[in-house]
């Protein structure tokens, strides 16, 4: 407070409940600039945290500024991811409630920025004690290791997080982290095969070419050269594909050297990279036709690598590579591929073998960051959510449904916790509450997920539909379907002009919570089936890889199965598990903005703004907040403060909090209308209410300290 009332005037105000015309869209935007301008990028509103990323580096992030919060209450210091952190990680260790930190945004806004600040301040603010530092140490380290095979360039943002995480961190009874848990949300796996103009593929592909010594290239039949790669040179085929924000050789010292602080053997370490180098060489390998037109693999470097550094045999190899297997009814039979479908298995291969390596080194990271506690019942529990935010490009595909379908059940989210908390606080407390309308995606989430009629269960009924099913009959499905739905567009004879001309044939689009994004349902059908053929399995079964042969185990092709869950439709389950497992928890969020889409600093585009103003709720998050009360704080909280506030409550207050809060409200006339009492706090309607009350404090604080200045100026 007392730094909020210095900083009013300079700064704008650092929580938006504060703003006098509070209604108002423009001045809420207004105020954000101002303090944007300022280097000021947190602003509040109430207990949600909005940050906009600044794209410059602030000295914000210190060991003294983790210091200046720790311990402090919202209220006394200006806003900060630290606050948020501090204060879910008290009510952690002090109430014993678990917590989680829900950081939402579209792509580049700056949520993996802020997640790794809740993790550097809660490794910095717990305990220091010998035994754990290397749990620490190995939670911080979780970051680059996943950064570099989860993220890439895209045209949002040079470090785009392509896979959901939510991590939870362990304490143990003393407030301290003693381990912790990952859970990985879909890879964007198309990524390693294809990659749109200006973009790049995974980042660890990049580290190890620019990075790698040379002795270890050639151990791996690897060149430097970038634009030998037919997997690296999609997006961009003048070879701009080292990024001058991103420092590929010396991420991949930061890698290694995160390996070994997760205790990850040498042998481990190697076959990670051979896996990687092999991912590169079968973006590589080529296919011929015979007179017969089933296809033969050129006797290329690149296949006598693979098999090589994978140890699997080569005719087996290019066996497994130009034939498919098939288990009719019990007997198997092999066929010849034709040159399509062997490029086709060639890519899937690709794809599955990247997405597996990347569970696997979830679990790896999870095994190490297991200790004994992670067993135990009672311990506590801190999650941090990072997810990828919503997208929209030129083209959207497959996988940006998925991701801005991930976004609509997180908004889903906020909208009932933070309604619901609101309520539940008022309830509780007994205090009169007026509902606040909302836009209410749910609509838009069922139009995705629900049963039988939603888009998910369109896409799996023909994905296992025999017969002719192609990604158009699948759209042919939805617009005879969905067609009245008010937010699936698309285009059809009937249709206006204006959509006709908008929407593409092969295309729909969604009216989102964030804003309009046309699909092209190219390729839908076959990454939501995700096929790996049979004989692709085995061969890599029997690779000596320690790592490889493990992702894939002989029972998957050897005993008939169960037709697995469609990958959709496995992504919906895990998302449906995160939610519950986020309800569980007590919230805190943070909401972040993009301040321009050109990526630089100190550009302030204020449409921009508006638009994820608008989207993200803020506004209406804002109402709710005024038309309860601005702020609230237990009696025990606010007499501790303002006790010199009247006579009889000054020095020590005996007596029953709420008396002698009362006795200060009375003391400084507060209007019957201005506050409530609740069960265990004092309610202010308007902040006017509570700057007069610290307007007082901070009188009487002057005045006592110059009263004390005079006395020892006396004695001097
Ligand atoms: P995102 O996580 O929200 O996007 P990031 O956290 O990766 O976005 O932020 C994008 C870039 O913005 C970073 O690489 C930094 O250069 C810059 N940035 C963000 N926050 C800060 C900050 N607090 N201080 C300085 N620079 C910052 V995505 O993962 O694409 O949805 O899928
Ligand atoms: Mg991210």
């Amino acid at each position: 407070m007392e730094r909020e009332l210095n900083e009013r005037d300079r700064a704008g105000v650092s929580d938006a409940v504060l703003l006098e015309d509070y209604t108002n869209e423009n001045s809420f935007i207004e105020n954000l600039e101002k303090r944007f301008n300022e280097n000021i990028i947190y602003t509040y509103i109430g207990q949600v945290l909005i940050s906009v990323n600044p794209y410059k580096e602030l000295s914000i992030y210190s060991e003294d500024d983790i210091e200046a919060y720790r311990k402090k209450y919202f209220f006394e210091v200006s806003p900060h991811v630290f606050s948020i952190s501090d204060n879910a990680f008290r009510l952690l260790i002090e109430e014993s409630r678990s917590q989680c930190i829900l950081i939402s945004g579209e792509s580049g806004s700056g949520k993996t920025e802020n997640s790794k600040k809740v993790l550097q301040y809660i490794a910095a603010a717990s305990g220091h004690i010998q035994s754990v530092e290397s749990v620490k140490d190995k939670l911080l380290q979780t970051n680059p290791i996943l950064e570099a095979f989860g993220n890439a360039k895209t045209n949002r943002n040079n470090n785009s997080s392509r896979f959901g995480k939510y991590m939870d961190i362990n304490f143990n009874w003393q407030g301290i982290p003693d381990g912790g848990n990952i859970l990985n949300y879909l890879l964007e796996k198309s990524r390693i095969i294809h990659q749109n103009a200006n973009e790049r593929n995974f980042h660890i592909f990049y580290q190890l070419l620019n990075g790698a010594d040379d002795s270890l290239l050639e151990k791996l039949h690897l060149k430097r050269d970038l634009n030998s790669y037919t997997y690296l040179s999609h997006g961009d085929k003048v070879g701009n594909m080292s990024d001058k924000n991103l420092d590929d050789a010396s991420n991949f010292k930061i890698v290694n050297n995160a390996w070994n602080t997760m205790e990850m053997p040498k042998e481990e370490q190697n076959s990670l990279i051979e896996i990687i180098a092999s991912v590169l060489h079968l973006g590589n390998v080529t296919f011929g036709e015979d007179e017969l037109a089933k296809a033969t693999v050129y006797e290329n470097e690149h296949v006598h690598a693979i098999s090589n550094i994978l140890g699997i045999n080569l005719d087996k190899l290019k066996h497994s590579l130009t034939h498919r297997t098939i288990d009719a009814n019990g007997d198997l039979v092999t066929s010849p591929l034709d040159r399509d479908m062997s490029f086709y298995g060639r890519d899937a291969l690709a794809k599955a073998v990247y997405a597996r390596l990347f569970d696997w080194l979830v679990k790896r990271i999870n095994t190490s960051l297991h200790t004994l506690s992670c067993e135990a019942i009672n311990h506590h529990v801190l999650g941090i959510l990072d997810i990828y935010g919503f997208e929209v490009f030129e083209t959207n595909m497959f996988e940006q449904l998925c991701i801005n379908f991930c976004n609509e059940k997180l908004q889903q989210l906020f909208i009932e916790l933070t309604l619901k908390q609101e309520q539940e606080e008022y309830l509780r407390e007994g205090i009169e509450w007026t509902p606040v309308s909302y836009f209410n995606n749910k609509v838009i989430c069922d139009l995705i997920e629900e049963k039988h009629v939603g888009i998910i269960a369109l896409m799996d009924e023909e994905c296992l539909r025999p017969g002719d099913a192609t990604d158009l009959t699948f759209l042919d499905k939805m617009n005879d379907r969905l067609a009245s739905h008010p937010h699936y567009i698309f285009n059809s004879s009937r249709a206006s002009l204006q959509i006709q001309k908008l929407v593409g044939r092969n295309e729909f689009q969604l009216r989102h919570y964030a804003g309009d994004v046309k699909y092209n349902v190219e390729g839908f059908l076959d990454k939501n089936n995700d096929l790996l053929f049979r004989n692709l399995k085995e061969a890599m079964s029997l690779s000596d890889n320690i790592i490889l042969k493990g992702l894939f185990p002989s029972s998957e092709y050897l005993t008939s199965r169960k037709r697995p869950d469609t990958a959709i439709t496995q992504f919906k389950n895990s998302l449906n598990n995160l939610m519950e497992i986020l309800i569980s928890k007590e919230p805190s969020y943070i909401r972040c903005i993009k301040p321009n889409d050109i990526q630089g600093p100190n550009s302030f585009n204020v449409e921009l703004v508006r638009h994820q103003v608008k989207y993200l709720g803020l506004m209406e998050n804002l109402r709710v907040r005024r038309a309860g009360f601005a702020y609230r704080r237990t009696y025990e909280a606010f007499l501790e403060r303002y006790k010199c506030l009247s006579k009889k409550t000054w020095p020590n207050w005996k007596g029953d909090p709420r008396v002698g809060v009362q006795i200060i409200a009375d003391e400084l006339s507060y209007g019957t209308n201005d506050y409530r009492m609740g069960k265990t706090k004092i309610f202010i309607r308007l902040p006017k209410t509570l700057f007069q009350t610290e307007d007082a404090f901070q009188l009487r604080k002057n005045y006592v300290a110059s009263l004390i200045q005079a006395r020892w100026k006396g004695k001097l």
